[in-house]
């Protein structure tokens, strides 16, 4: 059974002792971002716990960071299931996702505030990256929208500076799909319709923060996911349907061609990424649960919670246009999250024709073009999770002047500060143009024998380990 929603979800992490409630009183504004920081540098992923600060100074609303992703384990839990299986669990929901149901009314319609009640100062949404962050930022939105011409639904997450008591800003790179929908509702002069979903069921987390073709509709994959459909209640004052469960949903307009200044934002690169001139979403209505959670991402310097769950959900949906929707012989694919599950793609493969790497490396960048500025792609046997193999193969298989390609006026590795210094506003185009190295590490000719004893020694020393006195 698919949780119902993020209470049940709460309880089941309890069960598996992954819970740690915080009683004592906590700052929004320092506090919380230093003891998620402190959290994931102290304690070792599969120790590592989700976190509830139950008490937020100022507020009688709840945090709760690191639900989807604390660690693997965690996020295994948001899908019922063991880590070994989430490859597969992404592999049946993309392959079979499931079309949401419609519900007349749900709990997120417990407590409904228009207009000037409808106010973000209520919600505890905290400071990130103090001294540097403009003011708070909501990280854990899933932001539902849709196209004016299919109607076909969208949701992702994008970042949300808190700038009034109604008004947010929102930046979504040009290739995200909300950028899509908006340009469409602009050329139409029409506001775009948006809903900002917090603390649904995990799996509609999954699907915001991964990147599907423009055509996919997350709500199926998230069911797909679940199981089971998502149920779905029509917003007060949008034409927008969101999960029935959700335990804060924001309802807003984005006025068409009316920009201003947003950012810089403590970003996932482990740098500020830049300030520039963005869309608002003015505030029509907000709805909650009784006793609401309020669910924030821990992101910026990876690891963080928004690594663990961009590498989770980025590798399952392009190992599967690799594998599926190509038929490449693509074995695995790794976004190492110290490279913020963007900067390096690992990909191994079993070759069997010189082409097959330039063929996995143009299907890659087709469908994510902002992924990997190095792409380096090695032999099946390479396990490519394992940066010492993958350091000996770099080491041994490659010939720079003969394996290693640059390729220019590429897709930009999104909010990597390398490409301009931080005056250059973040919606220069200049920022979406990069370069790219691509590395093939696979064996290009017959090598050696490997310099190791014979598996059939190795195996006879296991089978008879105690002897030797060790460990
Ligand atoms: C914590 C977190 C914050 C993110 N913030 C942004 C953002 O501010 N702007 C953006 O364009 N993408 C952001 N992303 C990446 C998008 O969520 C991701 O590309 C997703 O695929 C977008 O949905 P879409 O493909 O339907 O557009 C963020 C991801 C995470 C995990
Ligand atoms: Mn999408």
């Amino acid at each position: 059974m698919a949780y119902a929603g993020l209470r049940e979800y709460i309880e089941t992490l309890e069960r598996h002792r992954k819970l740690h409630r915080i009683a004592a009183e906590v700052d929004k504004d320092w506090e919380i971002a230093a003891v998620c920081r402190r959290v994931f540098q102290k304690i070792a992923p599969e120790r590592r716990p989700v976190l509830l600060f139950e008490r937020v100074k100022g507020f009688d609303i709840p945090v709760l960071v690191g639900s989807l992703g604390a660690s693997s384990e965690v996020y295994a839990i948001a899908l019922e299931d063991r880590v070994e299986r989430i490859h597969e669990r992404w592999e049946e929901a993309q392959k079979r996702p499931i079309k949401p149901t419609r519900v007349p009314t749900g709990p997120c319609k417990e407590k409904i505030f228009r207009g000037d009640a409808a106010d973000l100062s209520r919600l505890p949404t905290p400071v990130w990256t103090v001294g540097e962050d403009p003011g708070p930022y909501i990280t854990a939105p899933c932001v539902v929208s849709r196209d004016p011409e299919t109607l076909a639904y969208n949701v992702g997450t994008y970042r949300l500076q808190v700038k009034g008591s109604r008004k947010l800003g929102i930046w979504a790179a040009e290739g995200q799909h909300i950028s899509h929908h908006r340009r469409k509702y602009e050329a139409l002069h029409q506001k775009t319709p948006v809903a900002v979903v917090l603390g649904p069921d995990p799996t509609i987390e999954m699907v915001a923060v991964t990147k599907f073709s423009l055509e996919t509709e997350e709500y199926d994959i998230a069911g797909g996911l679940r199981g089971e459909p998502v149920p779905l209640v029509a917003c007060e004052t949008v034409p927008l349907e969101v999960p029935a469960t959700a335990e804060i949903v924001i309802e807003g307009e984005i006025p068409p061609g009316y920009r201003e200044p947003e950012g810089p934002f403590g970003e996932y690169t482990g740098y500020m990424g830049a300030a520039g001139n963005m869309p608002v979403i003015e505030v029509t209505c907000i709805t909650h649960r009784d006793r609401p959670v309020y669910r924030a991402f821990f992101s910026q310097m990876p690891p963080s919670e928004s690594s663990c769950i961009k590498r989770t959900g980025r590798e399952q949906s392009l190992l599967k246009h690799l594998k599926e929707d190509l038929g490449l012989p693509v074995r695995d694919l790794h976004l190492p999250e110290s490279a913020g599950a963007a900067g390096m793609m690992l990909i191994s493969i079993k070759r069997s024709d010189p082409s097959d790497v330039k063929r996995v490396v143009s299907g890659a960048l087709r469908y994510a073009a902002g992924f990997g500025k190095f792409i380096a792609v090695f032999d099946e046997d390479i396990e490519i999770r394992d940066h010492a193999q993958v350091e000996w193969a770099m080491s041994f298989h490659v010939q720079p002047q003969r394996d290693v390609t640059i390729i220019g006026e590429c897709q930009a590795v999104a909010l990597d500060p390398s490409q301009a210094p931080p005056e250059v506003p973040q919606e220069d185009p200049s920022r979406e143009v990069s370069s790219k190295v691509i590395i093939d590490a696979t064996r290009k000719h017959g090598f050696p024998a490997l310099s190791l004893p014979p598996a059939e020694h190795l195996r006879r020393v296991d089978a008879q380990w105690a002897k030797y006195g060790l460990e």
